[in-house]
């Protein structure tokens, strides 16, 4: 299972095409990549280095919510989209605040953050509240829901944040940006169709709160967890985590751990944090890497 990603983080090293990317930093990179996870053998958590499942959980929840401000994510201490409000705050105001600082103001100052703290539409609204050129409100996910438990043969089972018209608006893309089900012999299996892949710190996330959403769907709708199959188009390794990358490669994989939903909530909404576990995590050390903004 994890021995996929380590193969892809091998292949970038030794095939990846070099290549210069928005941020400046440079990639080496892959077009056109797969990974299949038997949700049944294990939860696809990475054991070579410590995924903080936590936040990862919480970013998911916050997803779900509809929520796109920062706040929300602050406030359960997760700091990872925090670099884009930051960097056009910079960029706009020319003041060179600390990150710490931008955070206290985002939590404290009402006014701040409604200037500065939301990320324009991002996945939350696409997935949960959709405008349609007619004025209509679509909430891709319940519709989502909705198709699994009452349609399962459907080959529409699927929601997308890739809104064309809203791109410019967004403070990032959406990356991990379309998500399919399929439903056959009692388990529900999806397809994370991820158009650029920051393949050493995002993807280990993306797997995860894409294995845990198809976990949740499977509850609410009385299958059980089949497969997660990822799809990757522009896979990359950052040239600053390539150190990062040869080190993880050096470690030997662990069991993979399982996870627990601890209450069946009355709707796919109704999720709380406290309602997941995480049993027999027993990760290699967490590996620091710089984000590219
Ligand atoms: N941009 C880039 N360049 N990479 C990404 O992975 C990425 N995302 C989201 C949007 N833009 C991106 C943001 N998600 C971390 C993890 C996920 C992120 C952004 C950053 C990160 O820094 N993780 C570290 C430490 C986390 C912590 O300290 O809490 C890690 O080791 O996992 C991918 O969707």
């Amino acid at each position: 299972p994890e021995t996929q990603y380590l193969d892809l983080l091998r292949d970038l090293l030794e095939r990846g095409a070099r290549r210069e990317d928005r941020t400046g930093v440079g990639t080496l990179a892959l077009f056109g990549r797969q990974m299949r996870f038997d949700l049944s053998r294990g939860f696809p958590l990475l054991t070579t280095k410590r995924i903080f499942y936590k936040a990862a959980i919480h970013e998911l929840l916050w997803f779900l919510s509809g929520d796109t401000r920062l706040r929300p994510l602050l406030q359960n201490g997760v700091r990872i989209w925090t670099d884009w409000p930051l960097a056009r705050y910079r960029r706009e105001t020319g003041e060179s605040i600390d990150q710490e600082t931008f955070e206290r103001r985002v939590l404290e100052d009402d006014a701040f953050a409604a200037r500065w703290g939301d990320l324009g539409p991002v996945y939350g609204k696409q997935w949960r509240a959709w405008e349609t050129a007619d004025g209509r409100v679509v909430d891709q996910i319940a519709q989502l829901v909705d198709g699994i438990r009452g349609n399962p043969t459907s080959r529409r089972l699927l929601f997308t944040g890739w809104n064309v018209g809203e791109l410019e608006r967004m403070a990032l893309p959406p990356c991990h940006m379309t998500y399919q089900y399929f439903v056959a012999d009692g388990r529900l299996s999806g397809i994370l169709y991820q158009r650029s892949a920051d393949t050493l710190l995002g993807l280990p996330w993306n797997l995860c709160e894409a294995a845990l959403l198809i976990h949740m769907l499977a509850q609410q709708c009385d299958l059980e967890p089949g497969e997660l199959v990822w799809t990757g188009a522009d896979v990359h390794l950052y040239l600053n985590h390539v150190e990062q990358a040869r080190q993880q490669l050096g470690r030997e994989p662990r069991p993979l751990p399982r996870l627990v939903i601890r209450r069946r909530p009355e709707s796919l909404f109704g999720y709380r944090f406290e309602d997941f576990a995480i049993e027999g995590y027993d990760p290699h050390p967490h590996i620091r890497a710089e984000v590219a903004v």
